[in-house]
């Protein structure tokens, strides 16, 4: 059994979304048009509360980018985005969203952000992603959405440490940066990720 797992493709992070994504939209219709190669959809949500601690506003004196140590581990400050119940953190209309059988909210916890649709960012605390896709019998895993070296590169490591198969279908991603992607596709691939 096969999953497609669409790793936050929210309005947020495409073009005009706080957190945008270059050409994420593009990838929209090309995801609708592989769903019905699979058995299941599942997809993640980014859904932060509005004081998250990922969010450069929930601190004094710094800038997007800035790195600041929370708890032992870094976190990048970025613009706030995908807060719960908002505009920003709601899928696109043009995404097929009635096709998605599940839907994962991660990064819920104030406190410390999640990038991997499977853990949070300390590996505290879990969605129940693994356990629910092996009670439907699944053992493959596609991996597609934004971004590439966040989000989509955490999300199919995890996937794969928990014995998913898993692939990452590239053309189906977009991310921010890239050096950035290059590095993730490297990490990804160490990780016994295929990249197809
Ligand atoms: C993401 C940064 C912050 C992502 C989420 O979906 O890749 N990136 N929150
Ligand atoms: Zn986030």
């Amino acid at each position: 059994m096969k999953t497609l797992l669409i790793v936050d493709v929210q309005n947020d992070f495409l073009p005009g979304g706080s957190l945008e994504v270059k050409d994420g939209d593009k990838i929209i219709d090309p995801i609708n048009e592989i769903m019905d190669d699979y058995d299941h959809i599942v997809a993640t949500k980014d859904w932060h509360p509005t004081d998250h601690v990922s969010f450069v506003d929930s601190h004094l004196d710094k800038k997007v980018g800035d790195i600041i140590n929370v708890n032992g581990i870094d976190q990048i400050l970025w613009p706030r985005h995908c807060v719960q119940d908002t505009f920003g953190a709601d899928f696109p209309n043009n995404l097929n969203h009635e096709k998605i059988n599940k839907i994962i909210y991660k990064g819920t916890n104030k406190d410390i952000d999640s990038y991997s649709g499977f853990y949070d960012n300390a590996k505290g605390a879990t969605t129940h992603l693994s356990e629910y896709l092996k009670s439907k019998g699944i053992d493959k895993v596609d991996c597609v959405g934004l971004a590439t070296e966040y989000c989509v590169k955490y999300t199919a490591i995890d996937a794969s440490n928990e014995g998913f198969s898993t692939r990452v279908k590239l053309k189906y991603t977009k991310g921010l940066n890239q050096n950035d992607i290059n590095q993730a596709i490297e990490e990804m691939r160490s990780n016994k990720i295929v990249m197809i």
